[in-house]
């Protein structure tokens, strides 16, 4: 291919309402704030999503440290550079530690850009081989039982075939005892988001007896060693989330026997560079990965799809319908949800859903524009 210069980058920060508060073992939200990354070349314009939140509760990095590192020292690197491949883009910020959240929504965007000139979409790009992704839902904690059963009971109506559960100390067990009891043969996970410790075993051996598909990083969020002391006590594979911020982590995680299944998020690892790597490991080792979410825009959903269209995907992706999340999109067509509980993958060029201008002036908050000298 052709190199590609970037010509001009905007960051667009944006802040959108949720139509349900979405609450964790970590705090609840009812507002998510993210930055858009868009690149240009040649009449082109690439998206990326940057998937940093408000406060550094599910990770260290929120749109404010998201925001400072691209500005100051991202978009510097990238800008006015010869791409010939986004694979490229890695070595260009390497000097950067850590901030992946903003390093893949730059990188992100330049895989889009680099799809749409190649006249394929991105799925093809990465490699893609399925037309649809299975997906599920992911459920946030409810004040009540009664209402945690009313959600699940409106997801299941809508079609989905998976669902997952956020628990923490004090609302787990019971929690899954009533949807199991309510559907037996519900694919069914659960997520501690790192809220418990290696103290709290028994919980996880109670949890042992509901065919849970996976439970989802029960202990620290940094940690690989107890996670390894727990899933030897465990007929149920861990998944990781949180503890695996590279390829490097997962090949560590898997050495030491800390998981049998890992979420791969595309912002948390820093870019579909590191997710594919992070991927082909696995597929190498035997191991089933999956799409985790981060209630994503069209943007994000859409760069979600097309990795979780590549071959080891093959469990349940955290890809619901932006519908469940926001009355309105910034970006469409909204992906919807096929009968069998799968989302179709766009097969138009680069991401294939676009930017609506009007919504995103309506919900943006911040906005920046850097142009290359010269260009
Ligand atoms: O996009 O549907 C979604 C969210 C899925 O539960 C989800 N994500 O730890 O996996 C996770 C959480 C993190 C959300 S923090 C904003
Ligand atoms: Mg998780």
């Amino acid at each position: 291919m052709k190199p590609l210069t970037i010509e001009q980058i905007e960051l667009h920060l944006i802040e959108m309402p949720l139509v349900h508060p979405f609450e964790t073992s970590f705090g609840r939200e009812t507002v998510r704030p993210c930055i858009l990354v868009s690149v240009a070349s040649d009449g082109l314009i690439g998206w990326g999503e940057c998937v940093a939140g408000s406060g550094p509760w599910y990770a260290s990095e929120t749109v404010q440290t998201a925001w400072h590192v691209l500005r100051d020292y991202l978009i510097g690197m990238v800008l006015g550079q010869p791409i010939s491949a986004p694979q490229e883009v890695p070595e260009l910020v390497a000097r950067v530690r850590g901030h992946a959240m903003a390093r893949a929504a730059l990188e992100n965007a330049i895989w889009d850009l680099v799809a749409q000139a190649q006249g394929v979409s991105l799925a093809t790009l990465l490699g893609g081989t399925r037309a649809a992704v299975p997906v599920g839902v992911s459920v946030g904690l409810e004040p009540t039982i009664a209402a945690l059963l009313a959600q699940v009971e409106g997801f299941v109506a809508r079609g989905y075939q998976r669902v997952k559960l956020k628990i923490k100390p004090g609302q787990d067990v019971q929690l899954v005892r009533a949807v199991r009891e309510r559907y037996p043969d519900l694919l069914l996970q659960v997520d501690a988001n790192s809220a418990y410790t290696l103290a709290d075993t028994a919980v996880f051996k109670e949890l042992d007896a509901y065919q849970l598909l996976l439970i989802e990083q029960p202990l620290h969020h940094d940690d690989l060693v107890d996670h390894a002391t727990l899933q030897h006590e465990l007929h149920t594979p861990i998944c990781l989330d949180e503890s695996i911020q590279s390829p490097e982590h997962a090949r560590w995680a898997l050495q030491l026997g800390a998981c049998r299944v890992i979420n791969i998020k595309v912002g948390r690892v820093g870019g579909f560079t590191a997710a594919m790597a992070i991927h082909d490991l696995c597929a190498a080792q035997g191991v089933p990965v999956w799409c985790g979410g981060m209630l994503e825009t069209n943007i994000g959903r859409a760069g979600n799809l097309a990795l979780a269209s590549t071959a080891n995907f093959t469990l349940p992706g955290d890809i619901s319908e932006s519908v469940r999340y926001f009355a309105e999109d910034v970006a469409l067509p909204n992906l919807t949800l096929n009968s069998d509980s799968t989302i179709t993958v766009p097969d138009e060029g680069g991401l294939g859903v676009t930017l609506d201008a009007e919504r995103l002036a309506a919900v943006r908050q911040q906005h920046l524009v850097v142009r290359a000298s010269g260009a």
